[in-house]
């Protein structure tokens, strides 16, 4: 397993690269290029920098979250072709620099959901919060507005101007059922995965989260059987996952150890991170120790360890905690705390292998 984490980037991003390289085992980070619209090609130079950034403090950049796929292409419009030649430009560029793996995901309209973002906790941390009856009966422009009030930061997949058009998005979605996503998604898969193939990329998508429509919207990536349909539509170890535990967990149903060992040579980058759910749908985010949620972190841990997991990690979201200002769900501290419990897991199952009664 091999540690990253999340930088949002030097103007971006209150958490300092030195901040990143003073977390044990931590050896590369998770980035992107967030002043670039979605869908344009991304410039070389602007790469580049990043690269340099990173290598003064020993840091690799490996790993891009995210490559954001133009809702052209999720919608299949007429224009499709020429964001996926873009996408096609930008992942030879990033050959360029050594990248090995590209997360992306194909939610529509909306990349992650949540209601609040600074839930308080009995214990005075806040934590990202998802409450599903809310959910229900809010517009989501009156969703986009509190989210944006709420964060000094502009979130990936919540970006002002792209939601600016929000209700023409919805227009255009109005009579895209799964299984034109379904379609659309193989169309993009079938022009990019032999690519990122020739360029020893693998692409490793997102699951959506929370794994079910919100809005009306279609939502594909979701379950067990959902991303093995997916693998399916191009069956070559470049078409991969980036497990995401949370994501999945939102959902009680969906056993994220049992889908690494299933889906294992598949899985090209770990999210690991722990959800609090609730009977009526509700979850929060909470600590990334097994016992402060409702999934097996441990088990899942164990699972990696178990197949002889060789890619990427990182911890996910993370509380605020400690009184940080940060970047919802992004904060040093909490997700500080998540990476040393990975790797508590990992070097305890590392210890006891080959141990009878381990
Ligand atoms: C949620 C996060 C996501 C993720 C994007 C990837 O679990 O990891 O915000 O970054 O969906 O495209
Ligand atoms: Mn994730």
């Amino acid at each position: 397993m091999k540690m990253t984490m999340r930088w949002f980037g030097e103007e971006n991003d209150q958490v300092s690269l030195q901040d990143i390289k003073q977390i044990p085992g931590v050896e590369g980070v998770v980035w992107s290029l967030y002043d670039v619209p979605v869908g344009e090609e991304w410039p070389l130079e602007k790469i580049k920098k990043v690269q340099e950034q990173a290598g003064s403090y020993g840091l690799n950049i490996d790993v891009v979250e995210s490559v954001n796929v133009h809702e052209d292409i999720k919608l299949g419009l007429p224009k499709r072709d020429y964001y996926i030649d873009n996408y096609i430009k930008t992942i030879e560029k990033l050959a360029q620099v050594g990248v090995k793996v590209i997360c992306y995901n194909f939610m529509p309209v909306f990349d992650w959901t949540r209601t609040n973002l600074f839930e308080e906790m009995e214990d005075g941390s806040t934590a990202l919060f998802f409450k599903n009856e809310k959910l229900q009966d809010i517009d989501p422009m009156e969703l986009v507005n509190t989210i944006s009030k709420n964060s000094a930061y502009t979130m990936p997949g919540w970006e002002p101007e792209r939601l600016k058009h929000l209700a023409d998005l919805f227009e255009q979605y109005k009579d895209v059922t799964e299984e034109d996503l379904w379609e659309n998604l193989r169309y993009f898969l079938e022009k990019v995965i032999p690519v990122a193939k020739q360029h020893d990329i693998k692409m490793g998508i997102h699951p959506d989260d929370p794994p079910w429509s919100v809005f009306g919207l279609p939502r594909i990536i979701t379950s067990k059987e959902k991303l093995e349909r997916f693998l399916n539509l191009v069956d070559d170890p470049y078409n991969g996952l980036t497990l995401c535990s949370g994501s999945l967990g939102a959902n009680p149903d969906n056993d994220v150890a049992d889908m690494v060992r299933t889906f294992a040579d598949r899985i090209h980058f770990a999210h690991i991170r722990n959800v609090k759910t609730y009977e009526n749908g509700d979850f929060i985010e909470t600590s990334h120790r097994t016992e402060d949620g409702s999934v097996d972190i441990n088990g899942i841990v164990k699972a990696y360890h178990d197949i002889g997991f060789t890619g990427y990690a990182r911890p996910d979201h993370g509380r605020h905690i400690w009184g940080e200002e940060c970047r919802p769900g992004y904060g040093l501290y909490d997700r500080g705390l998540g990476v040393m419990y990975l790797w508590g897991l990992w070097d305890a199952f590392e210890r006891t292998k080959g141990k009878v009664n381990a």
